[in-house]
């Protein structure tokens, strides 16, 4: 097999990716290691920046999404059994967040792909990338029991975070920064309407909690957990009972309860893989860089990339000028830092810190306090939390 771009990974990055650059009219091809339900189910994001929302119009991808999404004035914060409201397009200037979940998007994408798009392979696992620096990188991959190769001008990795790609850069070529956080999140879907509108976040000295929503009938609730802590250790009666605990504020609030359909453990951890290209391989989304979800930037710094990778491969198929691409890394890592920071920031604000102190209690008090106090403050949260703009 041959093309001009080969794309590795059918998460919401490689899949958009190849629809940008199929409309462009850049052939590409997608190789996806799962199965095309595997992919269609697998629960994640759901919150995406308005941004991320222009980019699928944009990609001709929304219509789903602009007839099921459900647009976000603002979120709630919680803590000492008091709630704020922050109104983001006041905070803003007029910007919004839209709940919309990442499986929706996947499938949509898929289907526009199979129907009119580049070619999409399901269960094809690429097991390398050769000659990244070579005029003609090589993805060596595993399909129907055997082994290929797909001749490439240019490699994406939109692989993940246990992808292939990122292990075709040298080691004295690259450098990864990580964290990880002293905690997981423990994260439910569970078939009942929400139990209001907004998207709560939750600060509790038994820890932190979340209340989202998958509109019209599912709510996607997650608990903060310890490291190294088992489904088999959280019955569906405790999950709602601790829950409950954190949400609580005052007799007006009743969280509801539904049957749990899906249950998982995500450590929390930011990593940054620097840099983001290497010879004709470029990485893309979670393959170059992970945050906590507190911020809920994964999904929509993955769409950034790509957004500017397309532009990129754009500007070579137009002019044969490679100024984008030579820029991709530097421009990208801009955004990822200051959105790693923004995630961190955020985790640190609002989880308990299983060795933290009564001091650093009250700080976290204290800078809660500042956000909903100061106009100045909750504007800065707003602001990163809608999405800063593109560096272009
Ligand atoms: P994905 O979605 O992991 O897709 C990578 C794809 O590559 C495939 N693959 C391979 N294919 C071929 N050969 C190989 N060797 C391969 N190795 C892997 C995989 O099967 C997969 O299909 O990465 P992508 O496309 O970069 O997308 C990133 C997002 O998935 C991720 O950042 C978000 O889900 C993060 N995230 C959130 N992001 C937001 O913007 N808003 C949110 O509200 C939000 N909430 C979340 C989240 C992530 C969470 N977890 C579970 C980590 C909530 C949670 C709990
Ligand atoms: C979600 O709806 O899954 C979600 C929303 C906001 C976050 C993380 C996850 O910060």
């Amino acid at each position: 097999m041959r093309t001009t771009v080969g794309i590795i990974g059918g998460g919401p990055a490689g899949l958009l990716l190849a629809r940008l650059l199929h409309r462009a009219g850049v052939d590409c091809v997608v190789l996806e290691s799962r199965t095309r339900q595997y992919v269609q189910r697998r629960q994640r994001a759901g919150m995406l920046e308005q941004g991320t929302v222009d980019a699928l119009r944009a990609a001709d991808a929304a219509a789903r999404l602009d007839t099921e999404g459900l647009v976000h004035d603002g979120i709630e914060l919680r803590f000492e059994r008091e709630r704020h409201h922050l109104d983001f397009p006041v905070l803003t200037g007029g910007r919004t967040v839209t709940i919309y979940a990442q499986t929706e998007i996947v499938k949509d994408l898929v289907a526009l792909q199979l129907t009119d798009g580049p070619p999409l392979l399901f269960e094809a696992e690429a097991l390398a990338v050769e000659g990244p620096q070579s005029g003609a990188p090589v993805v060596r991959f595993r399909h129907e029991g055997r082994e290929r190769t797909l001749a490439c001008e240019w490699v994406v990795g939109c692989d993940g975070s246990h992808g292939a790609a990122a292990d075709a850069f040298p080691a004295a070529a690259c450098r990864t920064y990580r964290h990880d956080y002293p905690y997981s999140w423990l994260g439910i879907l569970a078939e009942v309407p929400p139990s209001c509108d907004e998207l709560i976040y939750a600060h509790h000295a038994r820890g932190f909690a979340l209340h989202s929503m998958r509109p019209p009938r599912f709510s996607r609730l997650y608990l903060q957990v310890p490291n190294g802590t088992g489904l088999e250790d959280w019955p569906d009666d405790r999950i709602w009972d601790e829950l409950d605990t954190r949400f609580t504020v005052d007799a007006d609030w009743t969280l509801r309860r539904g049957p749990v359909t899906a249950k998982s453990v995500t450590p929390m951890r930011s990593l940054v893989h620097e840099p983001m290209r290497h010879g004709r391989l470029l990485l893309a989304g979670d393959a170059a860089h992970i945050v906590p979800p507190t911020g809920a930037k994964g999904l929509n710094l993955a769409v950034s990339d790509v957004r500017l990778l397309a532009m990129a491969f754009t500007e070579l198929h137009a002019d044969g000028s490679t100024r984008l691409l030579d820029g991709y890394s530097d421009l990208c890592l801009q955004r990822v830092w200051q959105a790693t920071r923004f995630s961190d920031d955020m985790t640190r604000m609002l989880h308990a810190q299983p060795d933290g102190d009564a001091f650093d209690h009250r700080m976290q008090l204290a800078r809660l306090r500042r956000i909903t106090a100061s106009r100045h403050a909750a504007a800065e949260l707003a602001a990163n939390y809608t999405g800063l703009p593109l560096p272009l």
